[in-house]
């Protein structure tokens, strides 16, 4: 496929979540882009260049051509319809692929409150001092049961060959082991596994710069 047009709007922060992901995809799939960055606390993203491109207003998105496309998931399907020589970021098992997506749904629309109490910049910036709270506490309990269910024993990845699914669970629990809180040592490895993939590893390795504290 022709690649060369493909830009990827993330935060200027590189902390979220979603930019990782899809930037993990990217990468994964071996496909060159640029970075393009958005200043959220400047509100670019409301600015009417980026909500016409985006529509959602939020980051990340990628421009592939005169084709824009918001939502890390989909644009990790996408990328995985328009480049298929290359690694799959989705499994190619019906069911299996129907579970990943089950994942990443579930990942993104629920355990909001293990997002508010531990959010990602402490992956990069240090840990909260806050214990987490009861209810965070039921949400940890849940992400353990279904990481601990999927991930069968001893493999490296949920679901046979890596897919994107890993990177998005794996933040997930990188919040809780990046603060210090109890992970099961399982699931605390396989989250030091999907740290090593060169892919995670360029994401960790752009430069930030630590927010103010006021
Ligand atoms: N479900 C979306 C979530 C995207 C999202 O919430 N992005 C946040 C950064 S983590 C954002 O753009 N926030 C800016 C804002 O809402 O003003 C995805 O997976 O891409």
């Amino acid at each position: 496929m022709e690649s060369s047009q493909l830009k990827l709007y993330v935060g200027a922060d590189f902390v979220s979540a979603f930019a990782m992901s899809a930037f993990v995809a990217l990468k994964e799939k071996q496909l060159p882009f640029d970075l393009v960055t958005i200043d959220l606390k400047a509100r670019e993203n409301y600015q009417a260049d980026y909500q016409n491109l985006s529509m959602t207003c939020k980051i990340p998105t990628l421009v592939h051509q005169d084709f824009a496309l918001s939502e890390s998931s989909a644009i990790a399907e996408y990328l995985d319809d328009i480049a298929t020589e290359t690694r799959k970021l989705l499994p190619t098992d019906i069911r299996l692929r129907a579970r990943a997506r089950q994942l990443q749904a579930w990942l993104r629309s629920d355990l909001l409150i293990i997002r508010r109490e531990r959010p990602a910049d402490l992956i990069y910036f240090g840990k909260k001092e806050m214990p987490l709270s009861d209810e965070a506490l039921v949400a940890v309990d849940r992400l353990f049961f279904v990481a601990d269910r999927l991930l069968k024993g001893g493999a490296d990845h949920l679901f046979g060959d890596w897919s994107i699914a890993d990177t998005d669970l794996a933040i997930m629990l990188n919040r809780l082991l990046a603060n210090g809180d109890h992970v099961p040592a399982r699931l605390a490895a396989y989250v030091r596994r999907q740290w090593d993939r060169d892919s995670v590893r360029g994401w960790m390795d752009i430069e930030r710069v630590a927010p103010v504290v006021q």
